[in-house]
């Protein structure tokens, strides 16, 4: 954002008239939907400002291979959230991981930064108060309920329904209730789409524990779901509905995992999908369950469920604790088969993802002895040389999923089914923060050109 907070602060009651919210003079702490209200007119002058600029400026080539290969390194979509560099990882609105574990806020006697801070860090650019995250963790419980026709729709699902397609039909229903479908129905303006879009972003974000736990208790049994408490932040009742919430250090390890999950710029499989289906001015849970549908698969959000699933194979077929020689023997007869070593690779990184080694500080911290994480680390000394030697991978280096599932399972929660859902949870923020952001600017429908192979070949041969 290019203004200056004097600017902003003289501006604040026009721009919360203008969104039809009250101006407080009292020493309440500002909401980030009031926050958003004072930015967004600025951010339109600024984009305008740019188009105006650069909007006729070409923006590097576009290769035919590229329309084959899956639109890789094409600059196609503006996304504000986060901007992943190959070499460095990702930064949230500039900030690195190690950046954010220090500056967002912290719950009392926790180390990793709460989620909370994050989603406004996402939205606003700004790092909030304490209070203000405290505010968020409320407005959050007092949305999280979720219908009870929601309730009969998971209930109802045979617990050999994968965990993700329950949870994408759960969030696809929760647009039964969206006030961004209900006020276009009643003839909103285009220019105050944002406000019901950030409404259903906030309850879509509520709601997802306590969605994540039903699948998760009636899957795996565990019994009935506690109540969700005000007083504690968005991870400790995540993994309180999980059956985690006495111990501290899981709750830790879910803050830090919302929060490294949440966003990894736009290109993505579930971000690009949720920008995608929102375009079309579908709400943000259709938009969203859309999203969890591309998160479902193996080269892209399953990764995690898939790394584990490798390991298990792994460690029964040559032990626990298993020599070198042995893990690259196991290593290579995946390749051999055709398979991908899940875990390793990426679309745009070309270094160790920052992710992966955030949660491996995590582990050395509070986990150095853990045998699968000791096999994670015996895995992450052995497959980039591999992956280099077969020859094909053009980054052979470990991403979030290499190690997610280690730690999980760690902590009792062991059944690898279900990890992508913890995924879909925190891949919701960096989603919904863009929708809204789409919906303030005006994004237009999504709509690119495609060609069929004869057009390329005719437009080559014309051009000859
Ligand atoms: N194991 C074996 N082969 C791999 C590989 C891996 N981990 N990563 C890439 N390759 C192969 C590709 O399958 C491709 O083979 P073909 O030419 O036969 O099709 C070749 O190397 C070139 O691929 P690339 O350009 O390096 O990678 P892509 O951008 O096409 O794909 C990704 C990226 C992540 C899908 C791929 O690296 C992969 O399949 N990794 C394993 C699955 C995984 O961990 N996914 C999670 C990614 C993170 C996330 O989204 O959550």
């Amino acid at each position: 954002m290019s203004f200056t907070r004097a600017l902003l602060n003289s501006s604040r009651p026009s721009a919360l008239r203008a969104a039809g919210l009250r101006f407080s003079s009292t020493a309440r702490p500002v909401t980030l939907k009031e926050r958003l209200a004072e930015l967004i007119p600025a951010e339109i002058e600024n984009v305008k400002a740019t188009r105006a600029e650069h909007g006729k400026k070409a923006f590097g080539p576009v290769l035919v291979d590229q329309l084959y290969g899956g639109m890789r390194g094409l600059p196609a979509l503006i996304w504000d959230g986060s901007v992943l560099d190959a070499e460095e990882g990702i930064r949230f609105r500039g900030k690195t991981i190690p950046d954010i574990q220090k500056a967002l806020p912290k719950a009392p006697g926790g180390q990793e930064p709460l989620p909370e801070g994050l989603f406004w860090l996402l939205v606003t650019g700004e790092i909030p108060t304490q209070e203000q995250v405290a505010e968020l963790s409320k407005d959050w419980a007092a949305r999280a309920a979720i219908p009870e026709f929601v309730e009969e729709i998971l209930d109802r699902c045979p617990p050999t329904l994968h965990p993700m397609s329950q949870f994408s039909l759960a969030v696809t229903a929760l647009n039964h209730n969206s006030a961004f479908a209900k006020a276009y129905q009643e003839g909103i303006s285009k220019k105050e789409y944002w406000g019901p879009t950030f409404e259903d972003s906030m309850d879509l974000i509520a709601k997802l524990p306590n969605i994540a736990g039903r699948i998760y208790r009636n899957v795996y049994g565990g019994g009935k779901l506690p109540a969700i408490d005000a007083t504690k932040d968005y991870s400790w009742n995540l993994a309180n509905l999980l059956g985690f919430g006495e111990n501290p250090a899981f709750v830790e390890l879910l803050r830090l995992y919302i929060t490294i999950h949440s966003d990894h710029e736009g290109g993505n499989v579930s971000a690009h999908t949720g920008k995608l289906v929102g375009s079309a001015l579908s709400d943000p849970f259709l938009a969203y369950g859309a999203a969890l549908n591309g998160l479902a698969g193996p080269l892209h959000g399953l990764a995690n469920q898939e790394v584990l699933v490798w390991l298990r194979k792994m460690q029964s077929k040559i032990g626990e604790e298993p020599t070198d020689e042995a893990v690259k023997e196991y290593i290579w007869s995946t390749l051999k088969g055709g398979q991908v070593v899940p875990g390793y690779g990426h679309a745009v990184l070309r270094k160790t993802d920052p992710r992966y080694t955030a949660q491996r500080e995590f582990a050395l911290k509070h986990l150095p002895e853990d045998k699968m994480f000791k096999l994670v680390g015996q895995i992450y000394n052995l497959v980039p040389d591999i992956l280099l030697e077969a020859g094909k991978a053009k980054n052979p280096w470990p991403n979030v999923d290499a190690h997610s599932g280690a730690l999980l399972t760690h902590y009792g929660l062991t059944q690898m089914q279900y990890y992508t859902v913890l995924f879909g949870v925190s891949r919701a923020f960096g989603v919904a923060a863009q929708l809204i952001w789409d919906r303030a600017l005006g994004a237009p429908l999504e709509r690119p050109k495609s060609y069929s192979t004869s057009a390329i070949q005719k437009i080559f041969k014309d051009k000859s």
